[in-house]
């Protein structure tokens, strides 16, 4: 079933996810699905409130849709700065937020801590891109976009643009 991914201000984007209880077959089709979406839409990470489910689920794959080498589907996912790593300023977009960039600063290193599919543990150390994603991921279970993390004055030139294409 091919998912529609939710745009901004869409309000469901601002919901605070629950965590998953059990990991069903429904809940496998649905992960399956999201990585579909988010290959689909050329994206490298996608968390289940940008597909209007509102639970603590999110696949990543740095590797890109064109190699589909690296998913990790990503239950209850928690991160932890790692002590000491530093931050980093990267540009990010959201394929919730279509046709803006903007630079966010993220920490460098993260603590991962998550369960697959199969009720594994996961627990890594994560930089680089991985990190950022994982953090703009996490970001999105907290009803958190990345553009909630840019100034007040780049706020408002990203919402007069948008009124504008909006015909408002
Ligand atoms: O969550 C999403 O909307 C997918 C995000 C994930 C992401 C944003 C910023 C930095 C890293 C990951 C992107 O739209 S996926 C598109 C993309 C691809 C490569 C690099 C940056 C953004
Ligand atoms: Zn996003």
């Amino acid at each position: 079933m091919s998912l529609t991914i939710l745009t901004y201000p869409d309000p469901r984007l601002k919901r605070v996810s629950q965590p998953v209880q059990a990991v069903t077959p429904e809940l496998r089709q649905l992960a399956a699905d999201m990585a579909e979406a988010m290959y689909r839409a050329d994206g490298i990470g996608l968390a289940a409130p940008q597909i209007g489910e509102a639970i603590r689920l999110i696949v990543v794959d740095v590797t890109g849709p064109e190699q589909r080498s690296g998913l990790m589907t990503l239950v209850n996912p928690r991160l932890t700065p790692v002590p000491g790593s530093g931050s980093v300023q990267t540009e990010e977009g959201c394929l919730s937020v279509p046709d803006y960039r903007s630079k966010v600063k993220r920490h460098a290193k993260v603590r991962l801590e998550a369960q697959d599919l199969d009720g594994n543990p996961v627990d890594m150390e994560c930089e680089g891109l991985l990190a950022v994603c994982l953090q703009h991921e996490v970001d999105h279970l907290e009803g958190t976009l990345f553009i909630d993390h840019i100034s007040h004055l780049k706020r408002s030139l990203f919402e007069d643009k948008l009124r504008k294409r909006m015909g408002r």
